[in-house]
C-alpha cells in the first residue's frame, strides 16, 4: 500500500518517470499575434496516418495492461453489508465510505472579434476557458470518523473564455477533509457491484455475497510503466474536437486550410490525451493517509480549458470562427476506509470485559453490559503510566465468535481497527468453562498462528474474581498460562471489576506497545 506522509504531492506520490510534453509545443499567451501562432502551429507535426485511426484515448497504445482482480478488491464488503442489514449503526461512527468523485471539465474557448467605433470587425480576440476544478484529499488530525462525508463530491467546471481575450475562470476545486488513518481505494459503483453480485446469484443460488466478491474476478487496465501497478482511469471521449461560430462545420471541412489546421491541432489534442493518461492513475492498492498531511494530494484533476480563436489566428486564416471545446473531466468512485491506528488491540469473545479493562485502564468510556455484542462500534483510549510518562492507546472493538470469519457475530470487519497496532491483547474469561480453548478459537478466527506471531501478545485472564476459592479456576488459568508460554507469550491474570493487578496489566501492555516486531516472540507450536 502507498504510505501518503506529510508534504507530498500527487506530482511525487502518483507520478514517476518524465511527464509527457504536455503541448507539442507552447501555445503562446494572451494577445498573440499572427506570426507567433504560425510558430506555435507549425510546431505541430501532423498525426503519423497510423496513428490517425486510433482513439484520442488511446487505450490500445501498449501503455496498459489488462489484469484480472477479485470483484472483492474493488468494493468493500462491509460497505454492502451494512446497507443491507443496517446492523452496525451507532451513534455517529461510521468508518467506510464510497463515495462519487467528479472533476470540472475545461471551459470552452471563445469565438470573438475585437470592435470598436471605427472598426466594425477586427482580429479574433476570443479567450480560453479555464481550467475544470480539481478534487483533492487531505487527512486531518481533527476528525475522529468519516460520518461528515458526503456521498457525492463534484468540483465546479471552469468557465467559458470571453471577448477581449479574457479567459474563464477556473472551476473551484474540492478537498476532501478525512481522519489520519484513512485508507483511499478506487472502487467500482456499489450499484455496478450490486448487478455483478445479482446476476451471480441468478445463475448459482447458493452462492453469497462473500463467495461471489472472492472467486469473480474483474478487467482492470493498468498502466505498465511503473513499478508500483496504477489503475488507468479514462475520461469520457470529446464529442466535438471544434466549437465552430456563424460558419457551419462543413463550411470549414472543405477548405483546405482548415484541413491542415485540424491534422495538425490532432496532434496537439492527442498530446493532451497523453498527459491526461499520464496524471489519471491511481495506484491499485490505494493510498495509506497514515500521517496528517499539510498539503492535499490530487485525487482526480479537472479537464484543461479549450482554447479561444485568438490562437488561430495566422497569416492564411484572417477571421478563424472556431474554437476548441474544453477537456472533460473524470468521474469516478472512490473507497475510504477508516483503519484507526492505536498502539494494543483488545481482542476477545462477547462479555469477556474489554471494555471494563479499557474502562479501567484509561478515561475512555465504552459501554459495558452483561449481554454480548455491548459494543457495537471501536472505542480507542489513552493509557498513561503515570505523569510524565509515556502513554500508549488501546482499541476495544467488539466481540468476536466462533465463525467470525465466515461472517457470524459481527463478523471480522472490525479486525482491520487493530490490524496496523503494534500488539494484540487476547481477553479471556476465567469463567468460561475452557478459556484455553478459547484462546485458540480467536487464534484461528483472527488469522491463524502465522498473522498472530506479526505482533507482539499478552494474554489477559479476567474474571479471575469470580470462583476464586475453587481450584478448578487456577488450574484453567495455569492451562492458559501455560500454552501462552509455549508460544513466549506473556500471560497475566485480572479482575477488571474489582481493579486488580490493573497496574501490572498496564505494565505488561506498555511493555508490549513498545515492542517492536523483531523483538517479538520466539518460536513456538499449537
Ligand atoms: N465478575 C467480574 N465481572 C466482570 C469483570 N470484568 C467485566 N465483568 C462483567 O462482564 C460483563 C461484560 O463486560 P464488558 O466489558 O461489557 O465485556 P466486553 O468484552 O466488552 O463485551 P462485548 O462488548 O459484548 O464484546 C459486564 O457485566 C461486566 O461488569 C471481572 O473482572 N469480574
Ligand atoms: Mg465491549
Amino acid at each position: 500500500m502507498l504510505i501518503v506522509r506529510p508534504g507530498f504531492l500527487k506530482r511525487e506520490l502518483l507520478v514517476k518517470g518524465p511527464l509527457p510534453r504536455l503541448y507539442s509545443t507552447k501555445v503562446p499567451d494572451n494577445s498573440p499575434r499572427a506570426a507567433d501562432n504560425e510558430v506555435w502551429l507549425e510546431a505541430l507535426r501532423p498525426m503519423n496516418p497510423s496513428r490517425q485511426g486510433r482513439q484520442k484515448y488511446n487505450r490500445g497504445n501498449g501503455q496498459t495492461d489488462l489484469i484480472k482482480v477479485p470483484l472483492g478488491e474493488v468494493t468493500s464488503i462491509n460497505y454492502l453489508q451494512r446497507y443491507n442489514k443496517h446492523k452496525h449503526s451507532q451513534g455517529n461512527f461510521v468508518d467506510v465510505r464510497i463515495v462519487k468523485c467528479r472533476s470540472g471539465a475545461g471551459g470552452s474557448g471563445t469565438v470573438s472579434f475585437f470592435r470598436d467605433a471605427g472598426r466594425s470587425i477586427g482580429p479574433p480576440d476570443g479567450g480560453d476557458g479555464g481550467a475544470g476544478g480539481s478534487i483533492y484529499v487531505q487527512a486531518v488530525v481533527a476528525l475522529g470518523s468519516l460520518a461528515k462525508m458526503k456521498t457525492t463530491y463534484i468540483a465546479d467546471d471552469g468557465e467559458a473564455g470571453a471577448a477581449r481575450q479574457l479567459d474563464g475562470m477556473k472551476g473551484k476545486d474540492v478537498l476532501i477533509q478525512v481522519p489520519v488513518g484513512t485508507v483511499v481505494k478506487w472502487c467500482l459503483p456499489p450499484q455496478k457491484v450490486r448487478e455483478i453480485v445479482e446476476g451471480e446469484i441468478d445463475k448459482d443460488k447458493d452462492s453469497t455475497l462473500r463467495t461471489i466478491l472472492a472467486s469473480k474476478t474483474i478487467n482492470l487496465s493498468t498502466s505498465c510503466s511503473s513499478h508500483q501497478k496504477k489503475i488507468q482511469l479514462y475520461r469520457q471521449e470529446m464529442a466535438e474536437s471544434w466549437l465552430f461560430k456563424d460558419k457551419s462545420p462543413e463550411y470549414h471541412e472543405n477548405k483546405d486550410w482548415f484541413k491542415n489546421l485540424h491534422k495538425r491541432m490532432e496532434s496537439y489534442d492527442h498530446s493532451l490525451g497523453q498527459s491526461e493518461l499520464f496524471y489519471d492513475q491511481f495506484p491499485l492498492t490505494g493510498l495509506d493517509l497514515e500521517q496528517p498531511m499539510s498539503k492535499p494530494i490530487c485525487l482526480l484533476k479537472g479537464g484543461q480549458g479549450g482554447l479561444g480563436n485568438m490562437h488561430f489566428l495566422t497569416n492564411l486564416i484572417r477571421n478563424p470562427r472556431f474554437s476548441k471545446p474544453g477537456r472533460n473531466g473524470l468521474e469516478q468512485y472512490f473507497l475510504f476506509e477508516l483503519k484507526s491506528i492505536a498502539d494494543l488491540g483488545l481482542i476477545g469473545l462477547p462479555n469477556a470485559g474489554k471494555s471494563t479493562i479499557l474502562n479501567k485502564i484509561s478515561n475512555a468510556k465504552p459501554k459495558i453490559g452483561h449481554w454480548q455484542f455491548t459494543t457495537l462500534n471501536p472505542t480507542i483510549g489513552t493509557v498513561s503510566l503515570g505523569f510524565g510518562q509515556d502513554v500508549f492507546t488501546v482499541a476495544d472493538i467488539p466481540g468476536i465468535i466462533e465463525g467470525a470469519s465466515l461472517d457470524k457475530g459481527m463478523g471480522l470487519e472490525f479486525l482491520r481497527h487493530i490490524e496496523r497496532s503494534k500488539g494484540w491483547i487476547f481477553v479471556l474469561n476465567l469463567a468460561n468453562e475452557s478459556p484455553v480453548d478459547e484462546l485458540r478459537l480467536l487464534i484461528e478466527e483472527v488469522g491463524g498462528l502465522e498473522k498472530v506471531k506479526t505482533k507482539k501478545v499478552l494474554v489477559v485472564c479476567n474474571k479471575a474474581d469470580i470462583d476464586f476459592e475453587n481450584s478448578k479456576s487456577l488450574a484453567k488459568y495455569i492451562q492458559v498460562e501455560h500454552f501462552s508460554k509455549s508460544q513466549g507469550w506473556d500471560c497475566v491474570p485480572i479482575s477488571a471489576l474489582r481493579e486488580e493487578n490493573i497496574e501490572v496489566l498496564k505494565q505488561k501492555m506498555f511493555e508490549c506497545a513498545r515492542g517492536s516486531q523483531d523483538d517479538a516472540s520466539p518460536t513456538p507450536t499449537i
